[in-house]
């Protein structure tokens, strides 16, 4: 059986440490909950030990375009230009292009701003000359001025669709037309049985020091990445290093609609459902210290708990967390 850890929030004094630590960081993330943390790490580590594997599940093609909200939210957010009170899109943003499309009659339900396109043109340039959304994804953060590597899950189109009570949706339009209205009534990601890991994805895992999974939803940021093939694989074997933060704290989700999705799909939207779907692959499992109560519960599944706060409204609660983070132990290893 699991050790239980509580770990207290490290002390201020802590904050200003010399030198940043030296470990290698593989990061698994989402878009806007993710990207929090994944601040708070960039700006507590060296960002170059820093390596991100993206959902792309929520990839859409618009206008003709190739969107890719969450490799541009992470990217966006680590390069300081995310506009904060959405954590998507540029700060400052204006959307003169897509009242434009408007009056020839394109959809403009996905806000894409003027700025924004221009990743989004640049992207599609790239992928239409034959290279990959790796490649366009590492030119991007390049120019962006990211130092951390930040990888798709995969190369190929993995698109998720929410088969719902209205019949299936791209998750898109699920999440942004339908505003999460519609009942789930299941989760499919199109086409990941035949998908590979994008290049550098299971060499990530293998090469970390610590494996993070970002506090995303667990079905439809996390999920994609998982149904990779190889990718869940990779992480069993290397189970003991990887540290899950909970994106569920008092039974609600730190960022949209994780909670309802959960509770449609038959999963209880607590600390301890989300740690039943992480068991087979976490070795440590982070709950914020509100849901301490169950922590005996999770720790029955053969995972490690470590209680610390998960909430991250401010940067100091992103780097503490980050922090806090950094300093664990694995479970194998002596704290
Ligand atoms: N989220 C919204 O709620 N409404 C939007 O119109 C919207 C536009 C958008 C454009 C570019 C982009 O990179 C992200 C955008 N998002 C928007 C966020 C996105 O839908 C989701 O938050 C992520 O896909 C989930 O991580």
């Amino acid at each position: 059986m699991a050790s239980r850890v509580a770990l207290p929030t490290p002390p201020a004094s802590e904050l200003f440490m010399p030198s940043k630590p030296k470990l290698k960081i593989t990061a698994l993330a989402g878009g806007v909950g993710a990207s929090k943390l994944l601040l708070g790490l960039y700006e507590m580590m060296d960002p170059s030990f820093l390596t991100i594997i993206v959902n792309t599940g929520d990839d859409i093609v618009l206008h003709g375009l190739n969107i890719s909200p969450d490799l541009d939210i992470v990217t966006y957010t680590l390069g300081g230009i995310v506009d904060a009170s959405k954590g998507w899109g540029f700060r400052g943003e204006t959307f003169h292009a897509l009242k434009r499309l408007a009056v020839y009659g394109r959809p403009n339900w996905f806000n894409l701003g003027d700025r924004d396109l221009a990743t989004h043109i640049h992207r599609s340039a790239l992928l239409s000359e034959g290279k990959t959304l790796s490649q366009a994804a590492d030119s991007i953060r390049i120019a962006l001025g990211v130092k951390s590597r930040i990888l798709p899950m995969s190369d190929s189109p993995v698109p998720t669709v929410i088969d719902s009570n209205e019949g299936p949706l791209h998750f898109q339009e699920y999440l942004v037309k339908r505003r999460a209205e519609p009942v789930v009534k299941a989760i499919r990601f199109a086409g990941v049985e035949s998908a590979a890991p994008a290049p550098g994805v299971l060499e990530a895992i293998r090469e970390a020091d610590r494996i993070v999974i970002c506090p995303s939803n667990p079905l439809i940021s996390i999920g994609p990445i998982l149904a990779v093939p190889q990718i869940r694989d990779e992480l069993r074997t290397y189970k003991e290093k990887v540290f899950a933060v909970c994106p569920i704290v008092g039974g609600k989700s730190l960022k949209g609609p994780s909670d309802k999705m959960l509770a449609q799909l038959g999963h209880a939207p607590t600390a301890l459902g989300v740690a039943k779907l992480y068991t087979d692959f976490t070795g440590t499992f982070v709950i914020d210290p509100s849901d301490k109560s169950q922590s005996a519960a999770i720790s029955a599944l053969g995972m490690t708990v470590a209680i610390m706060p998960t909430v991250m409204k401010t940067c100091d609660q992103k780097h503490k967390l980050a922090r806090a983070l950094l300093s664990l132990s694995s479970p194998s290893s002596p704290l």
